[in-house]
């Protein structure tokens, strides 16, 4: 393809879907135009409003950032959506129900949506996921939803870059609050009680207000719960609601730039780590040698300090 990286990079800034999904593609792999392409976005990002939508398998996670998204959009915000994991066992492959979803917004080109699979990238999920959700920033996206089912760390990292996390819980799924995560706990911001249409609905909110009641505030914010019915677009006005007084609530107190600078914090660190693991290991010649010096270790032969010098070593001279 005979364009710049500044003219891509200026056909995403435009919102351009083809230049967007060919950005994304790159950042998920890790080619070396990403970098340049995201070093030259960068400036432009900082404006959208990220939320993530967290929660177990099958609890509507989809059908609620569908309805939010639809939601956002009457509203005139332009909106990203960014699913990890369309996988998961419980839908069979919800791929197929992003597209069915893709359709429904056909036409709309204030709205993004992006399917991730959750194998297979280099320098981590989270990684991947946060450089796309800076991509869909510069395109001018407004409101970003990442939905992620909550099962294991790569997923609480993931939501953790989030302004906002919500937590979506079902009634009728074990519905012992201590069944969950304690991870998940601590990270919701806002607690969706969706499928209230079921059984066991009442019972489930009073057992989540009488646990959060127990729970200090955190910055002056009680986590509410708040019932919805997905798919019966119940209860997603009151959502978008409570999401924007939580928003308010956090811009008048700067947390969101503490909380900001703490994940640049963490991100820049990671960033670190990569650029030197790379530098000292990288290559085929630095996998032989981490694979030989391991060996000497285990075999007690070298002592590790001694390893990571020779590492060391072998790296100031080349
Ligand atoms: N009864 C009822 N069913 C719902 C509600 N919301 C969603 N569903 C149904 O629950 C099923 C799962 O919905 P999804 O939105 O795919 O759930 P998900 O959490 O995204 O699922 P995974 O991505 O596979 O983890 C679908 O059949 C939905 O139609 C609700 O409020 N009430
Ligand atoms: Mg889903």
């Amino acid at each position: 393809m005979g364009i710049s990286v500044e003219e891509w990079a200026w056909s995403v800034r435009a919102g351009d879907v083809r230049a967007i999904s060919r950005a994304i593609s790159a950042v998920e792999n890790h080619a070396p135009a990403a970098e340049e392409l995201l070093r030259i976005l960068f400036p432009f990002t900082g404006k959208a409003y990220l939320s993530g939508m967290t929660g177990a398998p099958g609890t509507g996670k989809s059908t609620l950032v569908d309805r939010l998204a639809a939601f956002y959009r009457k509203r005139d915000e332009r909106v990203g959506v960014i699913a990890v994991d369309p996988t998961s066992p419980y839908s069979g492959g919800a791929i197929l129900g992003d597209r069915i979803r893709m359709q429904g917004h056909a036409g709309d080109d204030g709205m993004f949506i992006r399917s991730m699979a959750t194998r297979g990238f280099l320098g981590g999920l989270a990684r991947a996921t946060a450089e796309v959700a800076l991509l869909l920033d510069a395109a001018g996206k407004q409101q970003l939803i990442i939905e992620t089912v909550g099962v294991g760390q790569d997923e609480i990292d993931i939501v953790r870059l989030a302004d906002c996390v919500m937590v979506v819980m079902v009634p009728g799924l074990g519905d012992d609050i201590q069944n969950m995560k304690a991870g998940l706990m601590e990270i919701a911001d806002i607690f969706v009680l969706n499928k209230s249409d079921r059984d066991g609905a009442d019972r489930l909110h009073q057992q989540l207000d009488a646990m959060l009641s127990l729970v200090m505030p955190r910055d002056g914010w009680h986590p509410p719960v708040v019932p919805t019915v997905a798919s019966e677009n119940r209860g997603i006005d009151v959502l978008a609601a409570t999401i924007d007084k939580f928003r308010e609530h956090f811009a008048a107190r700067g947390e969101r730039e503490s909380k900001h600078l703490e994940y640049w914090k963490k991100r820049l660190v990671e960033m670190l780590q990569s650029r030197v693991i790379d530098k000292f290991l990288g290559g085929r010649a630095g996998q032989a040698l981490l694979t030989q010096l391991a060996g000497e270790v285990a075999a007690r032969r070298m002592d590790p300090f001694t390893a990571v010098n020779a590492i060391v070593a072998r790296t100031e001279h080349v």
